[in-house]
């Protein structure tokens, strides 16, 4: 006779949570908070892989992004843009055949999606005057 022995196992189910929720606009003005986390782009190899690149206008009203270069895989990419200030922005990109924008957002967020190939191209902010003024950077895909 004997005793069957049973192990126990404990299954530690690891469930991950995707913190891709950008944090919800609270709070207007003021704070200059600068603390963006860093998000772990993940781009599936494979080709066919979408890229969302977040993108800000400056919360205080200057006329910049915060951010000059943009990177991503050739494949659909969107970029995101965030504006918290009181001035209308939007986010467009141009070269090679392609020229798009995104709507116009006030205190709001929008995005643009585009099929990119390898090159670069340059994304900036089509109202009048914010190009020139400075919101204007580098897309390099590839
Ligand atoms: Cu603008």
């Amino acid at each position: 006779m004997s005793t069957t022995t049973s192990y126990p196992r404990k299954l530690l189910v690891l469930t991950a949570v995707v913190l891709a929720l950008a944090p919800v606009a609270g709070g207007c003005g003021g704070g200059g908070d600068e603390a963006e986390p860093e998000q772990p782009t993940t781009t599936e190899t494979g080709g066919a892989g979408e890229t969302t690149l977040q993108l800000a206008a400056d919360p205080g009203g200057a006329l910049k992004f915060d951010k000059e270069t943009l990177e991503a895989p050739a494949g659909t990419t969107s970029i995101e843009l965030a504006n918290e200030s009181s001035l209308p922005h939007n986010v467009a990109i141009e070269g090679g055949d392609v020229d798009e924008e995104s709507e116009t957002v006030t205190n709001d967020s929008t995005s643009l999606t585009v099929e990119l190939e390898s090159g670069t191209y340059t994304f900036f902010c089509s109202v009048p005057g914010h190009r020139e003024g400075g919101m204007e950077g580098t897309l390099t895909v590839g």
